[in-house]
């Protein structure tokens, strides 16, 4: 299955019905007086959260909602029926933004919350509506108004409580598989985890939380290189994040430049992402003998001058994956607890939630900005061959 983040739609709700003119015609009713009825309403476009559902493929394809008009109103004061609703379900974590304003409409982040996102038009109204004691016979009915029409942008981003982090073939899909049932591919090529996928961590019975392993990154990812700007965005709702490193790669870099990369990275995408709580965790433990591996861990901890919480694993062998699950639900525990007990520490880190958000849209905007400007500049001038060979190449999400 494909998975989609983004996707553009049209929604239209219902325009109401007219009101009706009539005239009560009877054997012995004479006179009967007007008795046109109201329209229905129009129906709602609502959108409602899904937990069935984890990617927003079905609105690539679907783009123009519209819920069902009222009916017009009829003689013998009958009302007209209401137009139907409409509800599209979305995955829970999807974010709607009216794209004409600019403006974020709601976050879906609960099972079966609703939004509504269009609201039916108002129903006319008949001529029994008019009718007065100097008007007896009104000949007066008002239209349906139209529904509301909005393009709207819907934005995924996946509702995890640690996300996974790091340079491609770190290891983060063999730790998510090693610590849950989710089973995203491993293999030792950069890039094999193309989309994010979820993990739920059973550190004991009631005790559990979510995990997210996004693409690798690499240098560059914040301006749109590899797969990085449209997946980092899936962070900004973790409450930890994981930074995986390699302390053996196979190609014989070195650690400590990898780690600094995703650290810029990172900071360069969204500061405010960049000063979450985050973890060093240093991977592939077994490929090196215990003294050169320690060796290897204080160096790095040195050269970035981590101040953080620090965990050695091998993700392959498990060895140390039980204390950093038991830490990190520890610590989510704590903060659930302390936010429960504390509306001001809750109150600032919804502001946070709020400003990251916010940065990661920015820097997508801007950099799907950037790229139409570039794509528009290449359909002009054909690129030369020098300019092509030196043009590093890129792996590009191509949505
Ligand atoms: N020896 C050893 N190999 C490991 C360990 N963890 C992962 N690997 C290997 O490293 C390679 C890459 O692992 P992945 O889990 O696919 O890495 P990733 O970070 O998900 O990579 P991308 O999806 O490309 O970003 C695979 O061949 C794994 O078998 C480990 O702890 N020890
Ligand atoms: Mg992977």
């Amino acid at each position: 299955m494909k998975f989609v983040d983004e996707a553009h739609i049209q929604v239209e709700a219902g325009r109401g019905g007219s009101g009706c003119i009539s005239f009560r015609r009877e054997k012995y009713a004479p006179r009967g007086g007007p008795d046109g009825g109201n329209g229905g309403s129009g129906g709602d476009i609502y959108l409602q959260a899904d937990d069935d559902l984890n990617t927003l493929v079905d609105y690539r394809y679907t783009r123009r909602y519209s819920a069902g008009h009222g009916e017009q109103g009829r003689g013998g004061n009958c009302t007209g029926a209401q137009g139907n609703d409409l509800v599209l379900r979305v995955p829970t974590g999807t974010a709607v933004v009216d794209e004409e304003a600019g403006e974020l409409l709601g976050d879906l982040t609960t099972v079966g919350q609703r939004l509504l996102v269009a609201k039916g038009g108002r129903n006319g109204v008949g001529n029994h509506c008019f009718k007065s004691s100097t008007n007896r016979t009104p000949r007066t009915a008002t239209p349906g108004q139209p529904g509301q029409v909005r393009q709207l942008k819907l934005e995924l981003k996946v509702i995890a409580d640690v996300g996974l982090l790091g340079m491609p073939n770190a290891g983060k899909s063999t730790l998510i598989r090693a610590v849950s049932h989710a089973r995203p591919r491993v293999a030792d090529y950069p890039f094999t985890t193309l989309f994010p996928s979820l993990g739920v961590v059973r550190v004991q019975q009631h005790r559990s939380f979510v995990m997210a392993d996004i693409p690798g990154l690499i240098a560059g990812a914040s301006q749109g290189a590899g797969l990085g700007i449209r997946f980092l965005k899936h962070l900004v709702r973790c409450r930890v994040l994981l930074h995986l490193v390699d302390i053996a790669p196979m190609d014989g870099s070195d650690p400590v430049e990898a780690a600094r990369t995703i650290i810029q990275e990172l900071e360069t995408f969204s500061h405010s992402l960049a000063v979450r709580e985050r973890w060093l965790v240093l991977n592939k433990t077994d490929l090196l003998p215990e003294d050169a591996c320690v060796d290897r861990c204080e160096r790095l901890v040195e050269a970035l001058d981590w101040k953080g919480p620090v965990y050695r694993i091998s993700a392959e062998t498990q060895q140390g994956i039980a204390p950093l699950s038991q830490a990190i639900m520890t610590w989510i525990e704590e903060r659930r607890s302390m936010e429960n007990e504390d509306p001001e520490m809750a109150h600032t880190e919804a502001l946070q939630q709020k400003t990251m958000e916010e940065e990661a849209r920015l820097r997508i905007q801007d950099y799907n900005a950037k790229r139409k400007a570039a794509r528009a500049a290449q359909a002009e001038e054909p690129c030369t061959q020098e300019q092509d060979e030196a043009s590093d190449t890129q792996v590009l999400y191509v949505p």
